[in-house]
Formats: C-alpha cells, structure tokens, sequence
C-alpha cells in the first residue's frame, strides 16, 4: 500500500508527494479467504433489538412532527449534537480508530471519544474491529454488514440478527494491539454505558432545558431521539446505499461506490469506492475538503497543532489505479 504522510494536510501537495507510508493496519482486502461450502447458518433475530429499534424511530418520527414547535436555539442545538456525534464517528471511530489514517493528541482523542459516546454505535474498540472485518473481508460472510445479502440487511438488519459465525471467528485474528494500548479507547469501552446516558441522552436533553427553558419533552425526542436516529441512519447509509448506488471510478471490481449524496449526508463519507480503495487515506476521498467536513475538521485540528501525520494517497497511485481498475466514470474534481 503506498501513501505520503505528512504533517500538516496540504492536499495538493501531498498528492504530489513521494509514496512513503505503509499501512500497518489490517484494513485492507483479503482475498485468500473463502466462505464456507453448505448450507448458510440460520437467522437468528435478536427481538430485543427489533423492539429497541422500532421504539427508537417511533420516537424520533414523534420527534419529527415537534419540529414546528421546537424553538430556533434547540434546532441550532440539535444540529451541534449531530456534528458533534458525526465527528465522533468519522474523525474519530473511522478515519483514526480504525484505519489510524492519522495521528491526534490525547486532548483530541478525549474529545473524539465523548463524542463519539455521543453517537451511541457500539464502543470504539467493538467499532473498529467490526469495520477492520468489513474491509478485510468486505461483501463475504465474514463481513458484519455484507451488503451482497441486500439494502435491509447491510443498513440495520445485521444489528438484528446474531452475526455470521466467520465475522467472530475472523474478527478474533485481528490485530488490534493499538486499540488495547489507547487507555482513551479502553477508558471509553470501561465506562461506556454511563457515557452513553449522560453524553447521548443526557446532555442533548438537559442544555436546551437548562440554558434556554426548553421543555424536557421536547429536548428528548428532537436533540435526543431525532438526532440520534439521524446519525444512526445516516452511517448506515454507508454502508448500504454507498455499497449499491454509485460510479466506481478507482475500482469496477468491487461494491462499494462514489455516492454524493451520502457523503454530504455523512458529513464526507460516501466516496466509498475511493476509500475502500485506499482505506489508509485520511480524507476518505480524492478531493479533500469538497462534500468532506470531517477533512476540513481534521485539517483544522493539524492546524492548531492537535492532529499530525495525515495519510494521502499519492496523484500518482491514484492515477495509475483509475487506469488499471476504474469504470471509466473518473474525473477531476
Ligand atoms: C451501530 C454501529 O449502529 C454502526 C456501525 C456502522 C459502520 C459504518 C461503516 C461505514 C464507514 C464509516 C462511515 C461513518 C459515517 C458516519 C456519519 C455520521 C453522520 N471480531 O456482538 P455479539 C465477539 S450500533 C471478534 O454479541 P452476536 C464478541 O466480542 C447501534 N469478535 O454477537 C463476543 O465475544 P465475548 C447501537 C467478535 O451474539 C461474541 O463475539 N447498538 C466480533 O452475534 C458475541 O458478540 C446496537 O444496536 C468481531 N467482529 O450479536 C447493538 N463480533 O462473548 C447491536 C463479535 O467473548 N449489537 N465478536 O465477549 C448487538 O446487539 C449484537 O452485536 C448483535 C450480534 C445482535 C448484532
Ligand atoms: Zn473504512
Ligand atoms: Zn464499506
């Protein structure tokens, strides 16, 4: 795998770069492995999760027709809290955890872990294991969220059902050594439960109501419910439409594809034929910060000094890739 890194994220420049980094993460494809002949496993649904995820978005389409009378301050409240949970996903549980596409300071790793409390998706350490499994074995059984088995599943039907016994098996091979040796990651898994209910539910609900007056009813069902449910949805929009809809300019051989409309709604994350291409690259995409508030945000974080060595993939490497792999549908910019 090649990539530069450099400290401080001049896109332009980095492209230019020499190929210098190696990915040291097992984040990417494996093609030795081979699913198991016979019959599949039966399905197993998990009925409390189908009852807790119902009663979810029951509460968040009841938090849907509040908006009218939800007053301006919690709307605006409501929108930091979804780009704060969104960062604590991309910046944080994605782009560092699991691919460690670069590098960020302890105050910037406390800070990606409340906020990545705040997005309630599993703790990071179960995160990036399960989405280390979805690259290296990506559309097998051995992925958590195999979109070969259709839209429902890849988005929120694999959190319905127990898991595919190779996604444990193959997840057990792992190297994750850099995970076990963050005390953020393993201080964040410790007390995740009580993170989740003050930063998720507690903290969304209890500002509006505090600072400006805002009734408690509506504080849980609009920054609460809503809002989490809207991040929810939106990463698993990854993980379905960008694996179905969408050109495949860096690579026709595999699933996942540039999906524009999921990158605006996942703040940067639907360029998702580029990323699962090069997974190592920090921007999860050619274009830096275009569609991609999760770059400019960690773009920010290099330039006051909290972030550094971000991973790009050279203009070289991916010119070279669309030539030999991509569907013909590249373009510049
Ligand atoms: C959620 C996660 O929503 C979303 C992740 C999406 C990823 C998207 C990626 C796309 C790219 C990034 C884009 C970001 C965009 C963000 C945009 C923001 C605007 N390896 O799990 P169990 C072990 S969560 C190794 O119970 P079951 C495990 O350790 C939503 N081992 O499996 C355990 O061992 P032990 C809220 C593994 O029983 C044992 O196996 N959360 C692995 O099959 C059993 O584990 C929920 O809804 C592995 N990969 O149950 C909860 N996996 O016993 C959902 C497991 O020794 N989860 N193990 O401790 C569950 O309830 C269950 O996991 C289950 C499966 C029912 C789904
Ligand atoms: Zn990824
Ligand atoms: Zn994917």
């Amino acid at each position: 795998v090649t990539a530069t890194a450099t400290a401080c994220p001049n896109p332009a420049e980095q492209r230019n770069g020499e190929a210098t980094g190696v990915s040291s993460v097992e984040d990417v494809f494996d093609d030795t492995y081979k699913e198991r002949e016979g019959p599949k496993p039966p399905r197993q649904i998990v009925w409390r999760n189908v009852i807790l995820m119902t009663f979810l978005h029951t509460g968040a389409l009841y938090g849907f027709t509040l908006l009218p009378s939800t007053s301006a301050m919690t709307l605006v409240w409501s929108m930091v809290c979804f780009f704060i949970s969104a960062l604590g996903v991309t910046a944080g549980a994605h782009r560092l955890w699991s691919h460690r596409s670069y590098k960020a300071s302890v105050p910037l790793r406390i800070f990606l872990a409340v906020a990545n409390s705040m997005a309630f998706q599993n703790d990071i350490y179960e995160w990036a294991r399960d989405h280390r499994v979805h690259h290296k074995f990506s559309e097998t059984d051995a992925d958590p969220h195999n979109a070969v088995r259709g839209f429902f599943f890849a988005h929120i039907g694999w959190l319905l059902v127990r898991k595919h016994p190779d996604v444990i098996e193959k997840g057990k091979k792992l190297e994750l050594a850099d995970l076990k040796a963050d005390k953020v990651v393993m201080f964040q898994r410790k007390y995740y439960k009580p993170s989740v209910l003050l930063l998720c539910f507690g903290v969304p609900m209890l500002v509006p109501w505090y600072l400006w007056g805002e009734s408690l009813w509506v504080a849980y069902f609009v920054p609460g419910l809503l809002r989490y449910t809207v991040v929810l949805n939106a990463t698993w929009l990854v993980n379905s439409a960008a694996h179905i809809w969408g050109n495949r300019p860096y690579d026709h051989t595999i699933n996942p594809r540039e999906n524009r409309f999921v990158a605006f709604s996942a703040i940067g994350e639907g360029f998702h034929n580029y990323h699962h291409t090069f997974p190592f690259d920090y921007s999860t995409s050619e274009f830096g910060c275009k569609v991609n508030l999760t770059t400019c945000f960690i773009n920010t974080m290099c330039f006051l000094g909290l972030a550094s060595d971000c991973k790009k993939a050279s203009r070289e490497v991916v010119a070279a890739r669309v030539q030999r792999t991509g569907d013909g549908s590249h373009h510049s910019g």
